[in-house]
């Protein structure tokens, strides 16, 4: 092959001859098989071989170089990293993609296909743990020493499988014929307390020392995934605890002949890191669920005071230079507790020391308002699992309720609102308080949103600690979401502006001079229509569908939440439906409704709403009186990897949230970074999508933050739009017949009264008319091809600012306070 010119500076050359024996040596000797009798997983797994020996040998320079520089390093503590496939990745941030390609395709294999092999790597639920994974990806792109901890989930996120219309739930086993990026490190085994009791003990100089008796102890066992930045120079890891009983715990009630009850507990212990909460926004209370928060916090302090004192040794002073720990969301908010009681219960710091150090380590980044997704433990349950922590909450918010009495003296109703404690007939401990009072920087994920934390959710903190709230819009990492998901968009955007677009976001602007340009135009949406074509392929061979390319993509891709009003868009598509049941010539382009969406397992009403798309689906895909105009498909088991073939293929992105709701929204940006138009809410970061690409470029409707408050305030009554819209009207009357669900009617009721009767909390109804317009708005764009060809064309141009590079820059500029440290070569 011939060299390419190229922009992008690389850390690996290996050439195609090499590549090819790589693969082919560990087809042989890490596999045991041979050519003729690899199946393409076989080959899947030879390939990632080849890949770790690049990997490896970027990440032993890496780890080299950080540790000879002594850097300070971010810690990114999330419960969830949605990582998806690597192999595709990491040979796109390589640069040996073409390679890997030219190798595999001599030996007759087919890369793409080889492609489809792994399995994704599912831990983490939806935005939160993509986000994780964006930022991962980001850091070590622009050479950041970082590191991120997470949980070593045995079963990710769960499969979905649709049967008769409904969410089946089914294991996911993503590590069962292993996973060939991760190592194991026996050689740092961390352990974690659980349970016991907390004795008092009055040491010298009158000091109280608490000691804490664990009732249990668990090993953490640590398992590094290789992340590799763009260009290949930084290879950053991602590690994930795996729980497991601790051997020696077990001694006594094993020589008691207790063999069995050893293995239960044993059972216990390794249930920790079993399987991921499939909750996304809502706290599920679970004991199991705080033990998994602690116990991947507590063996990542342990690891990062471990790697400190390898070079500081008993010196704390210089422990906030090296390190700052990044918490996602509250879920890792029990480190805060847990560095305290080491500061102080071990290292025997005293207490305001120990706060200082505290408070200059920890950053909290809070993802939502919705009050069901702020987590609060009950006090009894902490002082069951963590009596210390407990006791050092209680302290911490003590000191804080002295200081708060100093700025609002006497002010009881104040207090009420910001301590830790809540107070009730069971009381509880605030989360997302004990975030804000024991970091140094909180941030919200989109400007409105951080807005609303401030004046909403935070307000008085704000007051008491000015300048400590703060926004940080999240971003995407453009290798995964163009790049490597949509390679020939890719390649017509380096034919006008050059291949290092990955690495600086901001040259897509490059492509708007072309947006009125024909030939341009004529370029950009037929790679449309190709990417199209893919996931019409994807759509008959999974639903057995045939859809229209001409036809207008609509994608809805995100879980399911009311709040995110899947059925707000299911209404309109009846309606659409009816529409043209009455007038088999109403005038509209064609149009598929495509959507993907996972229901937290016992969210009802959001089983429900899938239910009702795929009912009216089956209804609408089957009645040739419409189908040359309608169609819908809901695609099952949405996923990263699924997201890499329908966000290329999108005209319509649907970000319909009532205003104030979703934090941000980062698939939003994905879809306008591949060409799709939006139609959304002023809400999250469609608002700056909105003032990047010009409100002639997005389709804004419905109500506002301001008019929902309003709304609420005079009395919503959604039966008002009931009976003044006829069409509304029908559509929920509809949905109680049996005409979707033959011989079951009622079967798709409860939306129907959850919009009535329960009261509509996400104003579909009150959105209803301004979503239709909008969507007529839309209908008439997309007729004009050169208008919306010039859309799609700008929100791509315009996506510069939402790289998550953009997001890491501000995060290092403002809050993390870090640099580079750039691996040179040996
Ligand atoms: C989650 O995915 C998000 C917020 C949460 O509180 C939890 Br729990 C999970 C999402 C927000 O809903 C999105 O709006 C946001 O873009 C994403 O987090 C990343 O910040």
């Amino acid at each position: 092959m011939s060299a390419k010119k190229t922009n992008v500076d690389r850390g690996v050359t290996i050439n195609k001859s090499e590549f090819k024996a790589a693969v082919v040596k560990h087809l042989h000797c890490t596999l045991g098989t041979d050519e003729n009798k690899a199946n393409n997983h076989a080959w899947w797994k030879a390939t990632c071989a080849a890949m770790q020996e690049q990997v490896l040998e970027g990440l032993r320079k890496t780890q080299k170089t950080h540790y000879l520089n002594d850097t300070r390093a971010v810690h990114y503590f999330s419960a969830e990293f949605l990582m998806g496939r690597l192999l595709s990745n990491n040979l796109q941030n390589f640069g040996l993609f073409d390679v890997a390609n030219a190798a595999l395709n001599e030996l007759g294999i087919s890369l793409s296909d080889v492609l489809e092999e792994e399995p994704d790597m599912a831990l983490g639920n939806g935005g939160l743990g993509r986000l994780a994974a964006c930022f991962i990806d980001s850091l070590a792109t622009m050479e950041l020493p970082a590191i991120g901890y997470g949980i070593h989930y045995e079963h990710g996120l769960f499969r979905q499988e649709i049967q008769a219309g409904a969410q089946i739930e089914r294991p996911d086993s993503w590590r069962d014929y292993g996973n060939p990026w991760e190592i194991c490190r026996p050689e740092s085994i961390q352990e974690v307390s659980l349970y016991g009791y907390v004795e008092t003990k009055y040491g010298e100089n009158g000091r109280i020392q608490k000691e804490w008796h664990p009732g249990h102890i668990v090993k953490g066992i640590p398992w590094d995934i290789p992340v590799v930045g763009y260009g290949g120079k930084t290879v950053n890891v991602l590690r994930l605890w795996q729980s497991k009983a601790s051997g020696y715990f077990n001694w006594d009630v094993f020589n008691a002949g207790g063999y069995v009850d050893a293995q239960v507990e044993n059972v216990q212990a390794e249930t920790i890191s079993k399987v991921l909460y499939p909750n996304d926004e809502t706290e599920a209370g679970k004991e199991l669920r705080l033990i998994q928060q602690y116990f991947f916090c507590a063996c990542s302090l342990k690891d990062i005071i471990r790697r400190y004192k390898r070079a500081h040794g008993d010196d704390w002073s210089r422990f906030v230079d090296q390190v700052v720990i990044q918490l996602n969301d509250t879920h890792p908010a029990i480190a805060i507790p847990e560095l305290m009681r080491i500061l102080v219960d071990r290292a025997e710091l005293d207490w305001d020391k120990a706060w200082a150090i505290c408070t200059k380590v920890f950053a909290y980044t809070n993802h939502t308002l919705l009050p069901e997704a702020l987590e609060r433990w009950p006090a009894r349950m902490l002082e069951k699992i963590l009596p210390r922590h407990l006791e050092i909450i209680y302290e911490i918010n003590h000191r804080f309720m002295k200081e708060v009495d100093k700025k609002w003296p006497g002010d009881n109703s104040v207090k009420a609102r910001l301590s830790i404690i809540e107070e009730g007939p069971e009381k509880m401990v605030r989360m997302g308080h004990l975030s804000v009072v024991g970091s140094y920087a909180v941030n919200g994920v989109a400007e409105l949103h951080s807005r609303l934390v401030k004046e909403n959710l935070f307000p008085e903190f704000d007051q008491l600690w000015p300048g400590k709230l703060t926004n940080v819009t999240n971003g995407i990492t453009p290798r995964r979401w163009l790049k490597t998901c949509n390679p020939a968009l890719s390649k017509l955007i380096d034919s006008k502006v050059g291949d290092d677009w990955p690495l600086d976001l901001k040259k897509l602007a490059g492509i708007e001079k072309y947006a009125s340009n024909k030939t341009f135009q004529k370029q950009f949406m037929q790679v449309k229509l190709q990417n199209k074509k893919v996931l019409a392929e994807e759509i008959k061979q999974s639903l057995g569908i045939d859809v229209d390319t001409d036809a207008i993509f609509d994608v809805q891709i995100k879980r399911l939440h009311e709040y995110k009003r899947q059925h707000l868009a299911l209404l309109y598509i009846m309606a659409l439906y009816r529409r043209l049941l009455e007038n088999p010539d109403y005038d509209m382009h064609p149009r598929v409704f495509i959507f993907g969406a996972k229901a937290a397992p016992g969210y009802k009403l959001a089983k429900d709403i899938i239910f009702a798309i795929n009912k009216v689906a089956d209804k609408i895909n089957n009645d040739a009186r419409v189908n040359q105009k309608l169609k819908v498909a809901f695609l099952p088991n949405y996923r990263v990897s699924l997201a890499e073939k329908m966000i290329p293929a999108a005209d319509v992105s649907e970000q319909i949230s009532t205003a104030g709701k979703e934090a941000s929204g980062t698939g939003n940006m994905k879809l306008a970074l591949n060409g799709a138009v939006t139609i959304g809410t002023l809400d999250g970061a469609n608002i700056e999508i909105a003032e990047e690409v010009g409100d002639e470029n997005i389709f804004i409707f419905g109500l506002t933050v301001d008019e929902v408050k309003a709304l609420k305030a005079s009395g919503y009554k959604p039966y008002d739009y009931y009976y003044k819209n006829a069409e509304i009207k029908a559509v929920l009357d509809w949905l109680e017949t049996d005409y979707f669900t033959p011989g079951k009617p009622g079967a798709l009721a409860s939306i129907k009264q959850s919009l009535l009767d329960h009261g509509d909390q996400y104003l579909v109804l009150a959105d209803y008319e301004a979503y239709s317009e909008a969507q007529e708005a839309v209908d008439k764009a997309y007729r004009d091809k050169e208008r919306w060809a010039r859309m799609a064309i700008i929100n791509t141009a315009k996506m510069g600012k939402f790289t998550s590079d953009r997001s890491i820059k501000d995060y290092v500029e403002r809050i993390w306070k870090l640099n580079a440290c750039p691996v040179v070569k040996e």
